[in-house]
């Protein structure tokens, strides 16, 4: 710690006291006057929208931070156990409606803003969205924290601080263009710095090994070009009980003395270079979604996120319980979202045994008794590797602990299958080969007492498949954990109509409870009821297509069945099967098929990771037949096909509560739980999908008549694998000849020639992995079904009940208590604030 932070004064008790600060609307007002006028110093005459915002910020912000000094003095003064959840992403969105509706100060809010003649909901859209993460992994982060507060469980969240978030989408002629997310520019009201806990980290160099002072060898990590770690604290309340807990996200920033040498031997440049180098560590977020390996920076950021998290954790554990690391696997654990920070296995090894003296076998008995691994994803791209040598060379000392690791633990598997040479190479941390690479997720296994999948078929395909030999050999580590999402985010604040309907029907314990909803059944054939309900659902369609009409210039009939698909744009989510469908619909219209024809407005939000080239051509590909088809005056009302751009977190709290039509139909196998299928199905949409991943437990819970079930299974992909042929398909599946006939002729690229040749190419070949021809009919299928449901408005509606009344177990509060009851152990404590 740098002296400038040390303690040196000694004031006046009084000074600690911190005053409890009003939760009513005057106090509010109070406060918001003297951020905007002196804080601020804002005059009369303009009224920038932007100090607005921040004044409210600043006035919510007080009231957080004040409960989050209680909450960490609480967690202090029991000497409970802390879980820390490790994540390269955490997709916050925005926080002020979340800080206003978890403080319990939604009333008082709007009331002092009226009072000032401001709109609430003006101010709440000058928020940039907090996009730390590319999707799913990154928002499941964050609605982890939001329960784990809301549970009142001793949980810190660390991440990275990137400058530049997720990337914007813009589309230009169809194609999409990346902008940076510059997300800082205007400031952060809600990040509060703490350079006192500044940390650093070691880069390069090499080892040495000296005597002790007890004579003993020890490790020393030298010639290093260290960089630091910076902290911002990111206030995470719980839902109206007084806890708030941190989010500390990192910031990478030069040493001094590195500039100082270069400075004072007259390369300036250089030194300013090294300074860039370093401050680089956390400057963006990568966008791929499934990892782009082999990335030196990447690996970088990873080791600083891992390096400075649990340095922080051991600097809090040696000042609370000096050297002493006898009961530290008592009182910590740690979550690795991913393999992302599992460099955290070895790093943990290094600081025990190098800085605190501890031995191999103590280190590794406290290392793999608190190491938690969660997986989330069966694909074979997103594996992580790095190549030893980039390896050895950027962190010399944490690849010699992982040789060791891997020697002791190759010992085991030899005792366990003697002379079984093939498994030992398949179960090595070192992927042998012409570049040889470290597997971070074998890492990850050995290292840690519990490994989870995120949704039931997906943990059980992890046993089955990639990670047999492992279960074989500790089948005790491995279990289920099948995500969630924060009802308070995905209902409460994003669904006010349907909240306040549920509130006053049922009460408002869902709010915590969210199996509460499941009284909802008793109404979901009442009139009265139903029509409420479908006011709701009709007020939040008005809504999402005004910002369509406002994006994309599209006229959205609100009459219509909104169909939408949001995610990430990857082949396997198969975007290219809903847009073939949408050929189908538009091909049929044409053909004057159209008696009976269920209007439909079909929307598609997602990015694409920018080297992922077939993705971005799919997006074109949207876009062109969105062209034709909304252009074309025979299609009329019939047909509205959109792709909105800059799919976000506070996009999504405008979608999903106007969805009729839920889309999730990956390949059976290939998405590991999804998690957008449970926002959706919180707020009343009826999912079209296929069996895989937390689509299963969906279908379960909802009941099969309320779910649009289509598809090959998982065992059938693998089955018909060998013998696929997508051509024979289509020459016997009139309906798809046409379309992909469609596809061939140009008509959708017109003046763009050979524009989807590639495309077309992929899905009708024998080798395509994602089988989207497998399941076209079926997939149509289902599509006629929904669409003739939904003209008998009662039973869509009834339907619509059933599965908001039946998302119970979709909240991560219960994900959270399944974590804490199997794998952390947490006691829950209230602050009492
Ligand atoms: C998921 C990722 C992911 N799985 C690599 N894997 C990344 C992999 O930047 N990278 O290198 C980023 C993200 N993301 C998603 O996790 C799954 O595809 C979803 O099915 C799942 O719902 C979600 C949360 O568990």
């Amino acid at each position: 710690m740098s002296p400038r932070y040390a303690c040196t004064a000694n004031p006046a008790p009084e000074l600690f006291d911190t005053e409890k600060l009003g939760m009513n609307s005057d106090a509010l007002i109070k406060d918001f006057k003297r951020y905007y006028g002196t804080h601020l110093a804002q005059d009369k005459g303009c009224a920038s929208g932007h100090y607005l915002y921040s004044s409210l910020a600043l006035t919510l912000r007080d009231r957080l931070f004040n409960r989050m000094k209680h909450t960490k003095h609480t967690y202090a003064e029991k000497h409970c156990k802390h879980a820390y959840y490790l994540s390269m992403e955490f997709l916050m969105g925005r926080a002020m409606g979340n800080a206003v509706l978890n403080l319990g100060l939604e009333k008082e809010t709007t009331k002092a803003l009226n009072e000032l003649n401001l709109d609430f909901e003006n101010l709440i859209e000058m928020e940039h969205d907090a996009g730390l993460g590319n999707g799913g992994l990154g928002r499941l982060a964050a609605c982890f924290i939001d329960s784990c507060a809301t549970l009142q469980l001793p949980v810190t969240g660390y991440g990275l601080r990137y400058e530049y978030g997720m990337f914007q989408q813009r589309i230009e002629n169809g194609f999409q263009v990346e902008k940076p997310d510059h997300w800082l520019q205007d400031g952060n009201p809600w990040e509060l710095e703490r350079p006192e806990f500044t940390q650093r980290i070691k880069f390069g160099g090499h080892t040495e090994y000296h005597p002790s002072d007890s004579g003993d060898m020890r490790v020393h990590w030298v010639n290093t070009n260290d960089v630091l770690a910076i902290p911002f604290d990111l206030p995470i309340p719980g839902y109206q009980n007084g806890t708030v807990n941190v989010l500390r996200l990192w910031k990478a920033g030069a040493t001094d003395e590195f500039n100082l040498e270069d400075f004072n031997s007259g390369s300036y440049t250089e030194a300013v270079a090294a300074k860039n180098e370093a401050e680089n560590i956390s400057m963006v977020l990568y966008p791929n979604d499934a990892s782009e390996n082999g990335k030196e920076l990447r690996l970088r950021q990873q080791y600083f996120l891992a390096s400075a998290s649990l340095q922080d954790i051991i600097d809090y554990w040696v000042t609370t319980h000096g050297e002493s690391f006898d009961n530290f696997a008592e009182k910590n654990c740690f979550q690795l979202n991913d393999t992302h920070p599992t460099v955290a296995v070895a790093e943990l090894m290094r600081l025990l045994m190098d800085e605190h003296g501890l031995s191999w076998d103590k280190a590794w008995d406290i290392t793999s008794n608190t190491m938690a691994y969660t997986n989330h994803t069966l694909l074979p791209e997103a594996l992580e590797r790095w190549p030893v040598n980039m390896f050895g060379r950027l962190l010399p000392r944490i690849l010699e602990i992982i040789y060791e690791i891997n020697a002791r633990f190759l010992r085991e598997v030899a005792r366990r299958w003697p002379g079984d040479k093939t498994r030992l190479a398949r179960m090595s941390i070192i992927e042998e080969g012409d570049e040889k690479q470290v597997r971070m997720a074998h890492l990850a296994i050995i290292g840690s007492y519990s490994i989870n999948g995120v949704a039931a078929l997906h943990s059980e395909l992890l046993k089955k498949g990639l990670f047999h030999d492992f279960y074989e050999l500790w089948p005790h580590k491995f279990n289920n954990k099948t995500n969630g999402v924060t009802q308070r985010r995905w209902l409460a604040w994003c669904n006010p109509d349907l909240s306040e309907l549920i509130t006053d029907t049922i009460g408002d314990k869902w709010i915590t409870q969210l199996t509460e909803l499941k009284k909802l059944e008793e109404y979901a054939h009442d009139k009265t009821f139903q029509k409420k309900w479908h006011a709701a659902k009709l007020a939040n369609k008005q809504r999402l297509a005004k910002l369509v009409k406002d994006s994309c210039g599209v006229e959205f009939n609100p009459e219509a069945m909104f169909d939408i698909q949001v995610k990430r744009i990857h082949e396997y989510k198969r975007q290219l099967l809903n847009i073939l469908h949408v050929i189908h619909l538009y091909d049929r219209i044409k053909r004057g098929d159209t008696k009976n024809m269920t209007p439909r407005c079909v929307l598609f939000g997602g990015k694409a990771a920018p080297g992922y080239v077939m993705a971005k051509r799919i997006i074109k590909l949207i876009n062109n037949v969105a062209s034709t088809v909304n252009n074309d005056p025979d299609v009329g009302d019939l047909l509205k096909v959109v792709f909105l751009p800059n799919y976000q977190v506070s996009a999504m709290e405008v979608i999903c509560p106007a969805a009729d039509l839920s889309e999730q139909i990956s390949t059976a196998g290939k998405e590991a739980s999804g998690t957008g299928n449970m926002k959706f199905m919180m707020n009343g949409a009826m999912t079209i999908g296929t069996l895989d991943g937390a689509n299963i437990e969906i279908r379960d819970e909802a009941g099969a008549e309320n779910f649009f079930l289509f598809g090959l299974t998982e065992d059938e992909v693998t089955e018909l694998k060998p013998t696929y042929n997508p051509r024979f398909i289509i020459d016997n599946d009139a309906d798809l000849k046409r379309v992909v006939d469609l596809l061939e002729s140009g008509h959708f690229n017109q003046c763009e020639e050979g524009c989807f040749d590639d495309i077309i190419a992929a899905f009708t070949s024998p080798n395509d992995p994602w089988m989207t021809v497998a399941d076209f009919h079926s997939y149509v299928e289902a599509q006629q079904r929904a669409a003739e449901v939904y003209q008998d408005k009662e039973r869509w509606i009834a339907m619509s009940i059933m599965n908001s009344a039946n998302s119970g177990m979709f909240s991560t509060d219960r994900t959270m208590e399944e974590y804490n009851n199997d794998i952390w152990k947490l006691e829950k404590i209230n602050p009492r604030y």
